[in-house]
């Protein structure tokens, strides 16, 4: 008899359900509707016969596929591109002094965090590399409520007014009559704005340093860009600049490498973020602070107010008050990292705002963007945004309301209630604005301490180490040359000059673009000689102390740790197992990651005859998302690694991104095989950061660790430009 043709699974017994490799459900649980029906059968619809027509009545199709079709919510206009994280923060002491707020008093306090890590311009499935700032925003559920910290990884912004905030995003995201380029400033509509906007040129700087192309998430520092005000228990105001300084060090990618990993890893930052978690190797930042008495408001040559401006930690020095470490992924990235919604606005008490207008216009825009994003004003009540101390007020209903309110009051001031919920004294802990004293006229108008654009574009600049100036440089040819519009060119050309004539003369000459010709007044261009624009931009001077602390490469955080740096072995059959060994050994006891790379995808046969499990296949991988290189020796493995194409490319790229590369013995001739072969001098001496000490193994491994500590070796760059 012809057996029954259903295709449809049968339920997993007890033993294969233990076997699974995922318990998201809990056993013994039944597929059912969202109603609760239990599932009889999920592969096949309900139809007329076997190859009939499906019928309407089938309520299980009808409810599986309404729900999919309702999947997708719009991505954030702006920061759609994220991945995040959760921790906890943790103070060092007491800073009642300053602030009031409860979670930064007590060491011995916990308040768990959620990160999340962005870039700006790019859709949601768009490259973590492109040339971008980072969003670095960090929600803290305090005892006393949420309080969002909602900051990128460059200290200054673009605009000082937030009424320009839709222009330059509509510049920056893709052209609207073809969508491109996708999560990329070099474009026509980007220049043209930011040409037109001189306020701008200090974080142009900043997004063309190596800053916008950060190597991790877990290697960026935080900023919270505007200055708030911390509030005392005696209602003094200091105000406060917030820095996150990671752990593990400032350190960047180089472009040829970013744009090679968005080919190769687009999900590379997410994908680091999430393996150094699975790992155990927890990011950790330390909480600073800069501190300005209120008296001293007025005693610098900028405004605190103007979120153009940093105050450059010589003047102000940094102080360290606490850490935060990220010690879990999410669960679901959608209930999660999705549906996340920061706000500046949500503060406690002991943190309070400035009238930085950008600010200002950030508190209105955050809420209003989540109600048109996660469709309701009930976006609280998502676990991931409720706070962890109760909540009580007269809000009710509205779309997918969660909680069930009960009994007939909903309105204060109340008697039938008996009052409730009640207001907050101030010592209760109720939030109180900082009573700041206004006496103004009603204008729109920019104020003349907002005036100085230059000063310190000047300052960042001048701050960079040669290594550094030239990746300015570099990025500025490439974004420039990509804007077809030859008078766009010509006013950043001009702008340059503004900030140093060399860099200027540059970019100029790489545009095809002679200097003299453009020496037209800056704002020159449709629409940017309006009263809000009037202000001419002065030219800046050099300033007298540079500010060390604005180049990465110059201030290296922990310079001598290589904890989570990923190392490639170049391995194949017949490698020597006791030269792998004693690298990895070395470099995992000092907390790197060693994968070792393979001519297969499985495994490698050492000259020992034991195996060594290969991580990745030399074709799947590429040598732009790791650190460095090692090649062991084995002379059966170095011969076939050389037969590779893969190889040399491998090797070159390292070379090429100024990664220390180590080799042993036998391992020389895939060196010699590569570029690197053309660089080595007559008297055989290797390029910087290339080893291969032949006799003297302690020697070869500690070179290679130290190099590696460095990060690059920035002195290859001379020989390969
Ligand atoms: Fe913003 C998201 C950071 C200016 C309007 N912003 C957003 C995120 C970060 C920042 C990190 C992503 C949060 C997340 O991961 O969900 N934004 C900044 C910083 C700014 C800034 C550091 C300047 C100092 N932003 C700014 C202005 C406006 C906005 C001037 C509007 C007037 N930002 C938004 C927004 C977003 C947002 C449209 C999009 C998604 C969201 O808020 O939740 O409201």
């Amino acid at each position: 008899m012809k057996k029954k043709y259903t295709n449809s699974s049968e339920p997993f017994n007890k033993k294969q359900q233990d076997l699974a490799p995922e318990k998201s459900f809990g056993h013994d649980q039944y597929l059912t509707t969202n109603q609760g029906v239990k599932i009889n059968d999920d592969n096949n619809s309900l139809k007329a016969g076997d190859r009939g027509p499906s019928l309407l009545e089938d309520f299980i199709l009808r409810e599986k596929i309404t729900h999919f079709d309702h999947e997708r919510i719009p991505e954030r206009i702006v920061h759609a591109r994220g991945s995040a994280a959760h921790g906890y923060f943790q103070p060092y002491g007491n800073i009642s002094q300053y602030t009031k707020a409860r979670f930064l008093q007590d060491p011995n306090s916990i308040t768990p965090v959620f990160v999340r890590f962005s870039t700006v311009a790019g859709f949601r499935g768009s490259t973590d590399l492109a040339r971008d700032v980072r969003g670095f925003a960090v929600k803290f559920y305090t005892e006393e409520g949420n309080y969002d910290l909602v900051g990128n990884n460059v200290p200054v912004f673009f605009i000082q007014d937030a009424s320009k905030f839709p222009d330059l995003i509509h510049a920056v995201k893709p052209e609207p009559h073809h969508e491109m380029p996708q999560a990329a400033s070099a474009h026509d509509t980007f220049w043209d704005f930011i040409s037109l906007m001189p306020e701008s040129m200090h974080m142009i700087m900043w997004a063309m340093s190596d800053r916008a192309i950060p190597r991790s998430y877990r290697m960026m520092e935080g900023f919270g860009v505007h200055t708030f005000r911390f509030i005392n228990a005696e209602n003094k105001s200091t105000f406060v600049k917030f820095h996150w300084k990671p752990k593990l060090g400032t350190h960047a990618v180089v472009w040829d490498e970013a744009q090679k990993i968005s080919g190769k890893d687009p999900d590379f930052h997410r994908r680091d973020l999430w393996e150094a978690i699975e790992n155990g190797n927890y990011p950790e930042w330390e909480l600073g602070v800069q501190l300005i008495p209120e008296e001293d408001e007025h005693k610098f040559d900028f405004d605190l107010l103007d979120p153009t401006k940093i105050v450059p930690e010589e003047l102000v020095p940094v102080t360290l008050i606490g850490k935060m470490v990220l010690n879990k992924n999410p669960d679901n990235f959608f209930a999660e990292t999705e549906q996340v919604a920061f706000h500046p606005g949500h503060v406690v008490p002991g943190i309070d705002f400035t009238n930085d207008p950008l600010l200002q216009g950030r508190l209105f825009s955050y809420t209003d963007t989540q109600l048109s994003r996660l469709g309701s004003p009930n976006f609280h009540e998502i676990p991931i945004n409720r706070p962890i101390n109760a909540m009580h007020n007269n809000q009710r209903d509205g779309h997918m309301r969660q909680e069930i309110n009960t009994g007939r009051v909903s309105y204060f001031p109340n008697s039938l209630g008996g009052g409730c919920p009640y207001q907050a004294k101030m010592a209760e802990g109720g939030f109180t604005s900082y009573e700041e004293r206004i006496d103004a006229k009603k204008i729109r108008e920019r104020s003349e301490s907002f005036k100085d654009h230059f000063s310190q574009a000047v300052l960042f600049y001048e701050s960079q180490n040669e290594t550094e100036k030239q990746h300015i440089a570099n990025a500025l040819k490439f974004e420039l040359s990509k804007v077809e519009t030859v008078v766009i060119r010509e006013r950043m050309v001009g702008l340059l000059a503004k900030i140093n004539e060399n860099l200027a003369k540059e970019v100029a000459a790489s545009l095809g673009i002679v200097i003299k010709e453009i020496e037209k007044p800056i704002n020159q261009g449709i629409g940017a000689d309006t009263d809000s624009q009037k202000h001419e931009p002065t030219t800046a001077k050099k300033p007298e102390t540079l500010s060390k602390a604005l180049s990465m490469i110059e201030n290296p955080t922990n310079p001598n740790d290589i904890a989570t740096r990923m190392i490639a072995f170049l391995c194949s059959d017949g490698v020597n197992e006791d030269s792998v060994n004693i690298m990895k050994n070395e470099l995992e006891s000092k907390n790197a990651v060693v994968k070792i790379i393979g001519t297969n995808a499985n495994s490698i046969k050492c000259d020992s005859g034991n195996t060594l499990k290969v991580d990745f296949n030399l074709l799947s991988t590429t040598s732009v998302v790791f650190d460095g290189v090692f090649i062991p020796s084995g002379k059966e493995s170095v011969e076939k690694l050389v037969q590779q194409p893969q190889t040399a490319e491998f090797i070159n790229d390292a070379f090429k991104h100024c990664k220390p590369i180590a080799a042993e013995n036998e391992g020389i001739h895939i060196i010699s095989n590569s570029d690197i072969g053309k660089n080595i001098t007559s008297d055989q001496k290797l390029p910087a950061g290339v080893f291969s000490e032949k006799e003297n193994k302690t020697q070869l491994t500690e070179n290679f660790v130290n190099a590696l500590a460095k990060h690059r070796i920035w002195e290859r760059e001379k020989i390969l430009n």
